[in-house]
């Protein structure tokens, strides 16, 4: 009888049991580790990365979905779930009354209060922009601008870990039953809570010896992508400042899909990544804007980038 239950369970794993356990919905989409992506989070999109990934604000470019889709990439579609902003056109579905203070740094933002989402409108307005993710061709969701459940002190609000992560998981069992993966956006803190839950995962707050990218480590080890963004203050400093590159080899050791890029939206972004060629221990690093090449030695390996 053991050795039955022991057979069943490892023609489970073989099958199809995986995809059970990891979503509601086995057939979303999930992104194989180190695919390559693009991440513009304003500006005029740069449309012509080469790029198997998109992630893009759908909510301010709605006709950029169904014209990455055509070219061939994956589209992660990214909204804000803890936030209101007041330029969004269903912005006024957020009941005002629900309002916490502004957001530091964000132009008529305010903190959403998102205790009691179920019956309070707010996850109401938040299924409805998941609706729409699905209707324009998304293949993911991206919840953004949650994560604030230690800093009431900020958010003039009443939240906690529990609250926070309830509400995730309510919003991303749905984006799942509409056939969405889900992607975890920084927040790392509830990563290990949130990793059934989720696809796969993003940040652009870990950077080089930050302790959270560790919790990456059990979304690559368990075949769901890690992705991520290191901000470099300008692009000469690319050149100057070689760290990037460190944390470049960092990065593709640990099998994460990383960017160097700038703060400022001006489209340049470096790639690492190992390249195919006859020698594999050449790693390399290279932009997503296509042109000169450029090769620079760093440690045992070669770091070649373009831009
Ligand atoms: C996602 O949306 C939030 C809120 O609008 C924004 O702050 C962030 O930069 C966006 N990221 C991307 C990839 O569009
Ligand atoms: C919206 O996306 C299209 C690609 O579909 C792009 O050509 C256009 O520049 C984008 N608009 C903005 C404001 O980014
Ligand atoms: C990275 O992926 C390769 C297979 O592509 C694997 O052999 C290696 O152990 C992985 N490294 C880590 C740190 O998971
Ligand atoms: C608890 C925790 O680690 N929260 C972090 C979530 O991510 C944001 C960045 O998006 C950090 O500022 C928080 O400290």
């Amino acid at each position: 009888m053991g050795n039955f239950k022991n057979f069943n369970a490892i023609l489970c794993l073989i099958l199809i049991c995986g995809n059970y356990v990891r979503s509601q919905n086995p057939y979303v989409w999930q992104p194989s580790v180190k695919s390559t992506f693009y991440y513009q989070t304003g500006g005029v999109l740069n449309y012509g990365v080469k790029a198997q990934i998109y992630f893009i604000d759908f909510l301010r470019n709605q006709s950029a979905v169904a014209d990455l889709k055509n070219s061939g990439r994956r589209v992660v579609c990214n909204f804000s779930i803890g936030i209101y902003e007041r330029n969004l056109a269903d912005s006024n579905n957020i009941p005002k009354n629900l309002l916490g203070n502004s957001v530091p740094g964000m132009y008529q933002a305010s903190f959403i209060n998102i205790a009691g989402y179920q019956t309070s409108g707010v996850g109401s307005v938040m299924t409805a922009r998941i609706d729409l993710a699905k209707q324009l061709g998304c293949d993911a969701v991206q919840f953004d601008n949650y994560d604030y459940y230690q800093m009431n002190s900020v958010t003039g609000l009443l939240l906690n870990y529990q609250i926070q992560l309830s509400y995730f998981q309510y919003l991303a069992y749905y984006a799942r039953s509409q056939g969405l993966a889900v992607c975890l956006k920084n927040n790392l803190s509830q990563a290990s809570d949130l990793f059934n839950s989720v696809d796969f995962v993003f940040s652009d707050t870990c950077d080089g010896t930050s302790a959270s990218c560790n919790y990456m480590d059990q979304y690559v080890n368990n075949n769901k992508a890690a992705f991520g963004i290191s901000y470099r203050e300008n692009y000469l400093n690319y050149i100057v400042d070689q760290d990037w590159q460190q944390l470049c080899v960092q990065y593709i050791l640990k099998n994460y899909s990383w960017l160097i890029r700038t703060k400022s939206q001006d489209g340049y972004s470096l790639r690492c990544a190992i390249t195919s060629q006859s020698n594999q221990n050449i790693i390399s690093s290279s932009s997503t804007i296509l042109g000169n090449s450029i090769a620079i030695t760093l440690f045992a390996f070669v770091i070649i980038f373009t831009f």
